[in-house]
């Protein structure tokens, strides 16, 4: 009977996107208007959680009891488990301890406001009782509860929005089932498998009503933009007021309805809504061997970074198979609530303003402010030892300084900028949140630096998350790497590549005339790349220097390093940043 009732859904399916087929040239119509409300709840939010459960938690990044490298969620490539080894694992998956309702609220003490759990990732398993396959949570195993439903329950009681990760690529769906999971696998029935997903994100938005569908996997070749224009157009008439993330096209072409870095956070402000998607480790799945957890520190920092360019946080929770989290994951999330709750005005009532940026931190403007009058959050991650912060390349008309909590601080206008006494305040471990009152406008002054213009897909590899080795090199100003005057001194960075492809990359860095010339060499997934350094207007105006193409077919963590090549002036440069830019398949 369930196999005439799926015949006649899938029929209907057809024909439901066969009808919308006819429209998928075009993005369905929508004022600026309507898209900024629609998106309003979200570019309020500032912060998610990532949840990236399936059958792979049931293996934690281990095959026959060898860790595997990458990815856990990657586990059928990089552990080679064929399918036939691989599906039945699927009845190992039981969430026992899943508890919906201490997941969310672990979520909402953290200060998230909306949560994005893989429904299906890759591996193609479904996380509720799809009409559509037996390789559900409901077939594959005797595992009756409706998890995803339990979840959405709770977020509604929190008050969070509930999200659902779908993704293109299935490694079980028979159109793409291949001896061994690829980032490029096969594809034998396009027309059948995009009838199949539109019928299960139909079930999703029925079922359980998301507030954000996020899609990934858009890099294989066989999905075009036409075919994410034709599904974004499906999906808005289906949910109107849903968001969806711009995978569901090509991510590099697509920003509609926002933009996704991973693992990386783009150097400025972007022109369009983005969140960047990030892992507390390294694995976006459970992985038992992999305990590089990034600090408190590094993830209150990086939520301010983000914030204050204008895009979101999605911080990934990688849960064990029975549904339980990492003791790190808890902690951490615990801490960063703690931080949130104590500067929610700082974290929540801010957007994006374009003043010269810090070297010892970030700065947002309160909401409601304008170029007249207003208040700045100032973030400060170094303090200062001789108790003064100072602020260049800035003028104010009317400035008052405060504490987060509104201390009256003493602060004085200086030829370059301006001063803040803050020798009275012990800082903050994790960020010190100051507040500058100003009206009569602010201006910038003196040379700011180069602003990169940025796409938000680029990755970032920033001089303060360098690993520097060598006798004469060091981080200048938690800025810029400088008096790099060894040859063998070499900067080296772990690159997580979110997606197979050709990157453009570049140095953002500065030279001063008589010490260029050196040629710098730069080596990324066993290719190498050099280039020779031309001179800037001094060690401290920065410009971007191209390193050419590079092919990385690698999702994951990738080595990269960079040194003196050949041929050696006095110096290498200083270097702010490496920025890899996506330029397609
Ligand atoms: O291949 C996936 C990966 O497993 C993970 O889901 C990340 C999270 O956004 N996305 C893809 C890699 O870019």
């Amino acid at each position: 009977m369930k196999n005439l009732t799926r015949t006649l859904l899938v029929f209907m399916a057809v024909l439901i996107s066969g009808l919308n087929a006819v429209q998928a040239a075009e993005l369905i119509p929508e004022s600026d208007e309507a898209y900024q409300q629609r998106m309003q709840w979200f570019t309020d939010a500032q912060f998610g959680l990532f949840i990236h459960y399936g059958v792979y938690s049931t293996l934690g990044g281990e095959w026959k009891g060898e860790p595997v490298k990458k990815y856990a969620e990657w586990i059928q490539r990089w552990g080679k488990i064929t399918p036939e080894e691989y599906i039945p694992l699927a009845a190992d998956f039981r969430p026992d301890h899943l508890d919906a309702d201490l997941w969310v609220k672990t979520a909402k003490e953290a200060g998230m406001k909306y949560m994005v759990i893989t429904t299906k990732h890759h591996e193609g398993f479904c996380l509720w009782d799809s009409a559509y396959t037996d390789y559900d949570l409901g077939e594959a195993n005797d595992f009756d509860r409706d998890i995803l439903g339990e979840l959405k329950a709770a977020c509604d009681k929190y008050g969070l929005k509930f999200g659902t990760y779908y993704s293109i690529i299935d490694w079980h769906h028979p159109s793409q089932r291949a001896a061994q999971s690829l980032n490029q696998t096969p594809m034998n029935d396009k027309e059948g498998y995009v009838v199949y997903m539109k019928a299960q994100l139909k079930e999703l938005i029925d079922r359980y009503d998301p507030a954000i569908m996020w899609f990934d996997g858009d890099w294989t070749k066989w999905w075009t933009m036409e075919d994410g224009i034709d599904l974004y157009n499906y999906l808005r008439k289906l949910s109107p007021d849903m968001i969806i993330n711009n995978r569901v096209a090509k991510r590099k072409e697509f920003k509609k309805d926002y933009g996704t870095p991973e693992n990386s956070t783009p150097g400025a402000a972007l022109d369009h809504v983005w969140e960047a998607c990030w892992t507390v480790n390294h694995s976006w799945g459970f992985k038992k061997s992999d305990t590089k957890w990034k600090s408190t520190e590094v993830l209150i920092q990086k939520l301010i970074d983000i914030n204050t360019k204008g895009g979101n946080l999605l911080l990934n929770v990688g849960p064990q198979a029975d549904g339980s989290w990492p003791e790190a994951s808890i902690r951490q999330l615990k801490e960063m609530g703690e931080w949130n709750a104590a500067h929610h005005d700082a974290v929540y009532g801010t957007d994006f303003v374009a003043v010269p940026a810090p070297s010892w931190g970030k700065v947002a403007q309160a909401k409601g402010s304008n170029a007249e009058v207003g208040e700045l959050f100032l973030y400060v991650f170094d303090w200062p030892e001789n108790g003064k912060l100072m602020m260049k390349d800035i003028a104010f008309g009317q400035l008052k300084a405060f504490t987060y909590t509104n201390v009256p601080l003493p602060v004085s206008i200086k030829k370059k900028g301006i001063e803040i006494d803050v020798s009275s305040l012990i800082a903050d471990p994790y960020a010190t949140v100051l507040r500058l009152k100003y009206s009569k406008g602010w201006k910038t002054v003196g040379s700011a630096g180069t602003a990169l213009e940025l796409s938000g897909d680029e990755l970032m590899l920033q001089a303060r998350n360098a690993v520097l080795k060598g006798k004469a090199i060091k981080l200048e100003n938690n800025s810029h790497i400088g008096f790099w005057t060894d040859p063998m001194a070499t900067a080296s960075w772990t690159l997580n590549v979110p997606a197979p492809g050709m990157y453009r990359v570049k140095a953002l860095y500065a030279c001063a005339k008589g010490y260029a010339g050196t040629d710098a060499r730069l080596t990324v997934g066993g290719k190498v790349l050099t280039a020779q350094v031309k001179p800037t207007a001094g060690w401290q105006q920065f410009e971007l220097m191209e390193f050419g193409e590079v092919n990385l077919n690698q999702v994951g963590a990738t080595d990269c390093t960079l040194g003196f090549g050949k041929s050696r002036s006095k110096a290498l440069f200083n270097l702010k940043s490496v920025i890899f830019e996506p330029v397609g398949q």
